[in-house]
């Protein structure tokens, strides 16, 4: 008895992972599993799977709780893994420290995937690019000396010490150990630089630390030349793959963008691994400030179609990792500074605030073909059918096993934008046929035939697959087309069917073993096949909208609702976890009579179609306050001659490990004093003599920064920062402001004052791998005063503590060294009853002026509803507002630094039942008006991932 029950539990457990496509549920966490592959594909367990991951960055989402929603829309998205870069400096504020801990647990990061269903690519760099602050790099590691991304040791000891933190986190949750990190990714495009050495260091490390699933690394960029350089030699890996952003990012024109770096990821020839596309467009950095809308456009449906089904044909890949799945917000300081504003959106299919787009729908459909249609994991280039018209061309692979076809269906220009029919003269497993096919515009469609559907033979289809299951004692299957296109799907039989249209118009001739079902693609139709020597097929023809309304959670197809989280089957009851943006119909095809949906039991009733059909309500609208009521202050006393700077650090290092060489002495680059992020002070005294005339300065800010001067109290100015230095560190004159001395402003004998507010946006990446870029410093490079030669004595303030976080709960990029980020005005406890009332903020006067004010918020615990905050005014170019919400900063607003007006504020660090506060720190060099400010809804369903 003891024996059976258990082995009913092992093999719900199988079916699960098999009807799932991904890890079974963390129950099943002991189970330890083995990875494999070959060339076609992973093996998990030795049975093939197709991965179909997409990016997630647990950094760009400052709220745990929410990192639960992000995983289970991509498994509702038909996604079975999820890739994750970790990033060393959001760990990491000082050499040697690390924390893993509140925002930064990626333990349970890792323990929520698994819960998820999703199986893991881990990639912990140690460099990874990202448009994050130094690419992933603590910017302290410019004070290491020692190439960066090599070999050399003292980089070394560094990035060893990194992994030695984030390697175990990731090894004890390999599938290897019952969690479901199947793959582990060396390095990030490392093929900017040739040390062999380092990378075959990384994969030492990670081996001694416990990895042991396969190594794989991501070749940048080019399609053709990917074979040769980690597949073979010192560093090699196991899994080579292959980045590629066909469509580029210029997000300013999406509609005639098409495919400017070619056409993707292509077959290797004898590799003894799958073909993986490690990281492949699925949406754009907005390096032109055109608004991530057009990001989206650019990758959007058409995009996907084209180019992710020819890499699946044409290419051969059985291994897709899709950048990015959600893109996230680069909160505090984590931005780096050419490519990235506060939103990492990315034109991502699912935005920022966390809202399902038509990118999210065209994954599902190709995602839960991967997953139904398991044949596909394993194929061979085989001749394609002919096409009667050379405008639309034909590729094709079949399983050698099955004989499964897929043809890929395009028109041979991947430009043209005409609609062209074509007959395709097609050898099928199950016979010649001739097969009438249309191309619309830049359609690509992958056609099967020779299919064993569950209990039914598919000869062919004009349709394609989005799903079939089993349930319920017979077949459901999802085919689809574009809206208005005709289709044809022929099934075998041994003797005629009886074949019943429910709904639409749908023809059907039975002749020789065939049945041949005609009918135009337009809204759903549906066809109940009984009879035949097969078990019955419910046939769900629609067009691709129609398509996207179904949801799949195991043994059961749900439709009518926003998303399906899961699905529970206990004896005749099933039930959902799903989220609805509207009252509507909620139909439920699968074996069970009773609905209960979101906890609660739903009345439903059987259809024709034999499934349940009940009505759902939709969410309660919610009224946000307004946000009128403010206090507000100014700030930089630094900039006072008599301010106290007794507690600052002396600047007077003549001598640096950074690789640049200042302007003038001493060095009083940021980073040298243990400075790293955000806003910087200096105050330099010298004695004057009365016959200065000007100021010279130069500073490095990253992209779009600005520095300002004061001297004496008197403000002087601003200028723009530098920015990218020169690749041969001679930049002579990075970022430079001359500012005149007012005629009498210095007294001969006296003690002057200069006091100085650099930015910091964020640290350079090193894509190029060789230090040029991202050991580039911040802060004063280079200062002058005309008419004196009188050493300055200098100090130097940043963030308080500097590298010993005196915030370790929301860490090292939070906060830098403004006046009211030392004292905590940002933080929800400080007392701000001095301060005077306004109800709008508007900062008129040079320096650094603060608002705060607090809001109560009781928005119902069961909806989902993602809060921004909206700024209505323009601010002048080089004006900059930190959003600090109950203590985090979740962004600057600026009129230069990028389009956007509205800053997600996710919940958890948003109290949707409590009270919060805000606080916004303008720093401007002319005097501004912040417009109104308010909170505005970005979605809004009941339900949510509780
Ligand atoms: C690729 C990087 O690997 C990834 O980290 C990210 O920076 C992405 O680019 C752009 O968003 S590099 C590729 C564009 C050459």
């Amino acid at each position: 008895m003891r024996t059976r029950r258990l082995s009913a539990a092992l093999l719900a457990i199988l079916l699960a992972v098999l009807s799932l496509g991904g890890p079974p549920a963390s129950a099943a966490r002991s189970r330890s599993h083995e990875v494999s592959y070959d060339r076609y594909s992973l093996k998990i367990d030795g049975r093939r799977v197709v991965v179909q991951a997409a990016e997630f960055h647990y950094f760009r989402l400052p709220s745990p709780a929410l990192w639960r929603d992000v995983l289970e829309k991509f498994k509702a998205g038909g996604f079975n893994a999820v890739s994750l870069y970790f990033d060393w400096a959001y760990h990491s504020p000082k050499p040697g420290v690390y924390d893993f801990t509140g925002v930064r647990d990626v333990d349970r990061l890792l323990r929520e995937a698994e819960r998820a269903g999703l199986y893991v690519i881990a990639r912990p760099g140690p460099y990874i690019n990202a448009e994050t602050t130094g690419g992933g790099f603590p910017a302290w590691l410019k004070t290491v000396e020692g190439r960066g991304r090599s070999s050399d040791p003292g980089f070394t000891a560094a990035y060893q010490d990194w992994l030695g933190h984030i390697d175990p986190i990731i090894a004890r949750h390999q599938i290897t150990r019952g969690g479901s990190v199947i793959v582990y990714q060396a390095e990030n495009e490392y093929a900017v630089n040739t040390d062999r050495q380092y990378m075959a260091d990384i994969q030492s490390k990670a081996r001694a630390d416990g990895i042991d699933v396969p190594i794989s690394h991501n070749q940048c960029c080019d399609n053709a030349s990917w074979t040769t350089d980690w597949s073979s030699g010192l560093g090699a890996v196991q899994l080579p793959g292959v980045d590629d952003y066909p469509q580029s990012f210029d997000c300013a024109n999406p509609a005639t963008t098409w495919g400017p770096w070619g056409e993707g990821v292509t077959e290797r020839a004898s590799q003894g691994s799958p073909v993986f596309a490690a990281e492949y467009q699925a949406g754009a950095i907005d390096t032109l400030n055109a608004g991530y809308e057009g990001c989206r456009e650019l990758t959007g449906p058409g995009y996907m179609r084209f180019f992710y089904k020819n890499n699946l044909i044409t290419g051969g890949a059985t291994m897709f990792s899709y950048y990015m799945g959600y893109g996230g917000t680069n909160w505090g300081w984590l931005a780096q500074p050419n490519d990235a504003y506060t939103s990492y959106d990315y034109g991502a299919a699912i935005t920022e605030t966390r809202q399902l787009t038509d990118k999210y729908d065209e994954f599902k459909r190709q995602g839960y073909f991967l997953r139904a249609v398991t044949p596909i994991a394993e194929t061979d280039p085989v001749t394609s059918p002919t096409s009667g018209n050379p405008a639309v061309t034909t590729v094709a692979r079949a399983n050698p096993g099955t004989g499964t076809q897929f043809v890929l269906v395009r028109h041979a220009d991947r430009a043209a934008g005409s609609t062209d029919a074509a007959t395709l003269a097609w050898s099928t497993p199950d016979g010649g046929y001739s097969v009438p096919v249309q191309v619309r515009g830049r359609e690509a469609k992958v056609l099967v035939a020779g299919y064993d559907l569950g209990g039914q033979r598919l000869v062919y289809s004009t349709s394609e697959i989005m799903t079939h299951l089993a349930t319920g004692g017979r077949d459901l299957a999802v085919l689809y087309g574009s809206d208005g296109s005709t289709g044809r799907t022929v099934l075998r039989y041994s003797s005629a069917p009886v074949v019943k249209v429910l709904d639409g118009a749908v023809t059907s001739a039975y002749a020789s073993g065939d049945l041949t079902l005609d009918y135009t693609h337009t809204g759903l139709a549906r066809v109940l096949i009984t009879g035949g020597g097969r078990r019955p097929l419910l046939l769900l023809l629609g067009t691709e909208a129609q398509a996207a309304t179904f949801w799949q959670a195991g043994s059961v197809l749900v439709r009518g609702t926003s998303l399906v989280r899961s699905a529970d089957v206990r004896g005749d009851t099933v039930s959902l976890r799903a989220d609805t943006a509207r009252a509507g119909d909620v139909e439920v095809f699968g074996a069970a009579r009773r609905l209960v949906v979101n906890g609660q039991k739903v009345a439903a009733t059987g259809t024709p179609s034999g499934s349940l059909l009940g009505a759902l309500p939709g969410p309660r609208p919610v009224r946000l306050p307004a946000l009128t009521r403010w206090r507000t202050t100014a700030e930089a006393p630094e900039a006072l001659p008599g301010f106290d700077d007794s507690t600052w650090t002396v600047a007077d290092h003549t001598t640096t490990a950074i690789p640049y060489a200042p302007k003038t002495q001493p060095v009083l680059f940021a980073e040298e004093y243990g400075f790293d992020y955000g806003n910087v002070w200096y105050r330099g005294r010298f004695t004057a003599t009365g016959a200065e005339t000007q100021v010279a300065l130069n500073a490095i800010t990253g992209r779009r920064g600005t520095y300002l001067a004061w001297l004496n109290g008197h403000y002087l100015g601003s200028a723009a920062g530098g920015t990218q230095a020169d690749s041969d560190t001679r930049n002579p004159d990075p970022g430079p402001g001359n500012f005149a001395i007012p005629a009498g402003l210095l007294k001969p004998g006296e003690r002057a004052v200069l006091a100085v507010l650099v930015q910091n946006m964020g640290h350079n990446d090193d894509w190029t791998a060789d230090d040029n870029r991202s050991k580039q410093p911040r802060g004063l490079f280079g200062v002058a005063v005309s008419g004196s030669s009188a050493a300055i004595s200098w100090k130097i303030q940043g963030a308080r503590g500097g590298r010993d976080l005196v915030d370790p709960v929301r860490g090292p990029l939070n906060t830098g060294g403004l006046y009211g980020e030392r004292a905590g005005w940002h933080l929800p406890g400080y007392r701000d009853g001095s301060w005077q009332e306004t109800s709008t903020p508007s900062a008129r006067t040079p320096g650094v002026r603060w608002y705060r004010t607090t809001f109560g918020l009781n928005l119902p615990g069961d909806q989902d509803t993602p809060i921004a905050l909206r700024f209505g005014g323009e601010l002048p170019v080089g004006a900059r507002v930190l959003v600090f919400l109950n203590g985090w900063n979740l962004g600057q607003y600026s009129g230069d630094l990028g389009p956007q007006r509205d800053f997600s504020l996710p919940e958890g660090v948003l109290d949707h039942q409590g009270d919060n506060t805000l606080a916004l720190a303008v720093t401007t060099a002319t005097g501004t008006a912040l417009g109104p400010v308010s909170l505005v809804t970005a979605g809004n369903v009941r339900g949510g991932a509780r």
